[in-house]
Formats: C-alpha cells, structure tokens, sequence
C-alpha cells in the first residue's frame, strides 16, 4: 500500500476537503512508487443516507506532485508559468532555503517569514510583521495576490491561514519531504525535492511582477514593525519580552521557543532575527520537554541557546534543569510568568465559561517560585520589570533563568491594543 488514510465519517464541514483529498489520493497511486491506495470511508449506522450536492469543482489545476532533485526543464517552466509576472506572496516556515530571497527578488515577491524560516532578516523582500498587517482588511482588500507559494511547514498564525483560505488565489507548496502540509487542502501543486536548487533555478527564468506590488507590501511593513517598536518601548507586557528576545539575540546562536503564546508573540511582532536558528515543537504543539529541548540544542551547537518559555511550560519541565550547572551549556531561560495559561484567555471559553470554572480548568494558576526553583538547580535567576532589565538580563552568560511577570489577565487587552495601533497606523498611510 502506498498510502493509507481515513478521514473520518463525512460531514459537510469537511466537504471542502474532498476534492483536495480525492486529488491527494490520485496523485499517490502515481508516484515515485506508484501503486494501490487505501482510502477507508467509514459511514455512520445505519448507512442510509440521501447524497446532497458534490462539492463545488477547483477553479484550478489539480494537485500534482514532482518529485526530485534532478529538477527537470519542465518542473521549472510549471512554477515559471504559475508564478513569473504574477502577484504572489511566498509564506515561509521551517524548511526555508536561504535561495528563496533571489528567487523572490526576481519575481519581484514579499516573503512573509515564520522566526523558524530563517529569512526574518532586514531584507528588501522579507515583511517581518506579517500578521498584524493582515489585521487591516481596507490594507488587505487591495493587496489580493494572483498566487501564493507556501515553503517548509506552516506558520501558526491563524490570521494568515484565514486570509489565505479566503484567498482565490491558487496555493503551490514547496517541501523538502514528502510530508504533505496542506491544513487548508488548498495546495494545486506541489514540488518535493531540494529546495536550494529549486530556487536557484526558478530564479534564473523568472520575471517581476510590477514593482509597485512589493512596494506595497514593504511600506506596511516599515509602517507595523515601527508601531511595533513604539508600543513595546511603552508597555511593560508579554509582548515585549518576545519583541525583546527577538532584539537581544545574538548572532550565531540558537533560540528554542515554547508552544502556546511565545511562539506566536515572536511570530506577530518579533523583529528580525539575523543569522540566528529558531526552533519550536509545531504540529502536536506540545508544551511537554520544551526545557530539555533547550539543553539538547545547546549541547548538540554549542551554541548560546536562548530560550523562551511560560511558566506553565517551564514547570511541565523542569527537570530539564537537572544538572545544568555541570553541563557545558550556556542556556538563557527567559520565562513569562503569568501564573497560569494564558492562551486560552484568547479563545471563546475566556467569556462563556463561569469565571471561576474557567480559572481553575483553564487558568491552572501555581504560584510556583522561579526563583526557588533556579536556586533548587544551582543555576543564577534574575528578575526583569522593563525592557531595559531583559536587555540587559539577555547579555549574561548562562545557564540563568530571567523571570518577567505578569498579570494573565492584562494579555488579551494588550493584543488587542497594539493590533488595533497598527490597523489605524495603517489606514492612515494608506488612506
Ligand atoms: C503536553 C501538553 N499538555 C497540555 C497542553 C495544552 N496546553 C496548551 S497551551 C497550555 C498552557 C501553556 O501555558 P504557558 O506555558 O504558561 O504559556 P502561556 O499560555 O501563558 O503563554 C496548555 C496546558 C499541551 N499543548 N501540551
């Protein structure tokens, strides 16, 4: 069997999977190996059911998959034909090679790019503050792409995968596995192979689109990323310690994140991150070994390993901190402390659920001691109250836990606040 896959019973909220999926399916039996596959459909009891309408047809090419690292001739005159004097956006995750600048350059493209992409760097063609900006839908109703090329694994900002299932755009995917990475079953095609050379080769025969396309992009660009800047050196939030991090890293090392709002404040309004390898557990989005994960990176490198992390991560690993001292590892934890998960203040539950229900099962407060803690292990603690004191907190050499705390309570608001300064900033540049 080349593949195996059950979707589950079907329902019509999964219908606009289908054809995706059917697609998916086709494509496999054809592949490097082509051969059978398994699609299992299970039907509810008693399997009566009345059909109701298909699904309606994609308006465009269905998926198709070219394998390889011999890129041929006609591999690259399909992205050529999808891409070259169009509109397009590349979105960039983990997975990225460094070659997709000049490709993106060539086609004259924004590159909206994930802190695991390794592109967030002051480019010309990379947008740092990408999901703010598409916040400002009067900004986003005149900048619809004609393509969009997602590299590597997804990002996890939801305002970004919103716009692009929005999007009538056609969706092409490049990866380097045969890993499929389409949440939105929106991927017409999709190149597996190395990317590296992909690039380069596609950039040789691409042309730009008009240039005022990026322009565009760039400007609200310049325009969130400064807002960003003013609002975090004005408010003291979990917020501007990502923002913060992001700043202090140095050059060369590693930075782990943590799942839940770390890895998302650093996506949202990070700055760039030059020359630095960003590393987060996405998929599962598990908050489990997060501080042993940290250890492992700075013990395989040899790096300096920032990481970022909350208190309820922390905590979930704590043991991560066992014997830290004696390693050879400069480790620099910085931990929001909230007191708790902060996330799920984010979802709809924040409001429906009694207040004090949603504490207890959501909140989960400790009132664990960090400082306790880093003392329990040897390793030096510091506590910051400013952006200052974590500037200056992230220069010390490691193993060291810097603790900022916060009010849980206060996040939401903030979010709110700074996404809501940099939507009017925004209209008012391009009002
Ligand atoms: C192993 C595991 N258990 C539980 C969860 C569910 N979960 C997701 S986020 C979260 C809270 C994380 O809190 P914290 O690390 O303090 O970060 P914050 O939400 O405050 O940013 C939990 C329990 C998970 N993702 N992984």
């Amino acid at each position: 069997m080349r593949w195996f896959h059950d979707p589950g019973v079907p329902t019509e909220s999964t219908s606009e999977t289908w054809r995706a999926l059917a697609s998916r399916v086709f494509i496999s039996t054809l592949g490097a190996r082509p051969g059978p596959v398994h699609l299992n459909l299970p039907f509810d009891e008693p399997l009566f059911g009345e059909p109701l309408a298909l699904p309606e047809a994609r308006d465009h090419e269905w998926s198709l998959r070219v394998r390889g690292n011999n890129w041929s001739e006609s591999d690259i005159k399909l992205f050529s034909q999808s891409c070259s004097g169009k509109t397009g956006v590349f979105v960039a995750g983990k997975g990225t090679p460094a070659a997709l600048l000049q490709l993106a350059e060539q086609l004259g493209w924004p590159i909206f790019a994930d802190p695991r992409s390794g592109l967030r760097r002051e480019h010309p063609n990379v947008i740092i503050a990408f999901d703010p900006i598409l916040r400002a839908e009067r900004f986003v109703s005149v900048a619809n792409p004609e393509v969009i090329v997602h590299v590597g694994e997804a990002p996890a900002s939801k305002v970004l995968s919103q716009w692009m299932r929005k999007s009538h755009a056609p969706v092409l995917h490049l990866g380097e596995s045969e890993t499929v990475v389409d949440p939105l079953h929106r991927v017409a095609i999709s190149f597996v192979g190395n990317l590296g050379e992909f690039c380069a080769l596609a950039a040789a025969g691409a042309h730009s689109c008009d240039a005022e396309w990026l322009t565009r992009w760039k400007k609200a660009d310049v325009v969130a990323s400064n807002v960003i800047e003013t609002w975090v050196a004005q408010h003291w939030s979990e917020i501007s310690v990502s923002h913060t991090v992001s700043r202090a890293l140095l050059a060369g090392s590693q930075c782990v994140v943590s799942s839940s709002m770390p890895i998302r404040d650093l996506e949202w309004f990070g700055g760039a991150m030059t020359d630095v390898v960003v590393h987060s557990n996405r998929g599962a989005n598990g908050i489990d070994g997060v501080v042993s994960t940290a250890v492992g990176v700075a013990l395989g490198s040899g790096a300096t390993t920032f990481l970022l992390i909350g208190d309820i991560a922390c905590i979930h690993d704590s043991n991560g901190m066992w014997d830290m001292k004696r390693r050879d590892v400069d480790v620099r934890i910085v931990v929001t402390n909230n007191d708790g998960g902060a996330i799920f203040s984010f979802l709809p539950q924040a409001r429906e659920v009694d207040a004090e229900v949603f504490e207890k099962i959501y909140g989960t407060p400790h009132g664990v001691s960090f400082a306790s803690l880093a003392h329990a292990h040897g390793i030096k603690y510091c506590a910051v109250t400013s952006v200052q004191e974590l500037d200056a907190a992230c220069q010390e050499l490691g193993p060291i836990l810097i603790e900022a705390r916060f009010e849980r309570s206060a996040d939401v608001a903030q979010h709110e606040d700074l996404n809501a300064a940099v939507i009017r900033a925004l209209e008012e540049a391009t009002a």
